[in-house]
């Protein structure tokens, strides 16, 4: 499998939040290539990186960026693939800044947005727009929601038994 996942963080500090992101792809089996790009401080790369992401073999796009993200907006100005947004929290707003800026899109370029610091979800996405074309993942993301039952009911029996215990 070649490279399917673009991640572009809008600074290295936002390695935290990012990486249950690259973990997740990790598991999933799913190919990726992480860079750091400022929609505000090297431009150019972020545009560059955007226009040449479908010929350099990428099929989604996440973007991670905190205070002004602009960085899901310019990237999913430059190119057709679907851009995923994770506002990252941070600053004086504590990512309420992040959110606005990444989800609030105007008609026409969308910027699919997940929660605040919402790496792993941003990883989830991605899996599930590539499994669209993919079996063998898709498999893999119904085995994932099954550990969820599965952990859900492992929670269920402990408060039965801590309420059992009062
Ligand atoms: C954003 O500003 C980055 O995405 C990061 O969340 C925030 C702070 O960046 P640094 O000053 O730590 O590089 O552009």
């Amino acid at each position: 499998m070649g490279k399917k996942v673009l991640i572009v963080m809008g600074s290295d500090s936002d390695f935290p939040v990012m990486e249950g992101c690259f973990k997740l792809l990790n598991k999933f089996g799913v190919e990726f290539e992480a860079r750091v790009a400022s929609a505000h401080r090297t431009p150019d790369k972020a545009i560059t990186l955007a226009r040449t992401a479908k010929e350099n073999g990428f099929d989604v796009i996440i973007a991670a960026a905190g205070l002004a993200a602009h960085l899901g907006g310019v990237l999913a100005a430059n190119t057709i693939l679907p851009v995923i947004g994770v506002p990252c929290k941070g600053g004086a707003l504590n990512g309420v800044d992040a959110l606005y800026a990444t989800v609030q899109m105007p008609t026409g370029i969308p910027v699919a947005t997940v929660a605040i610091d919402g790496g792993s979800n941003a990883a989830i996405l991605a899996c599930q727009i590539l499994a669209l074309n993919d079996e063998e993942l898709s498999s893999k993301l119904s085995e994932y929601k099954k550990s969820l039952e599965a952990s859900v009911e492992e929670r269920d029996a402990r408060l039965q038994a801590k309420i059992s215990e009062l």
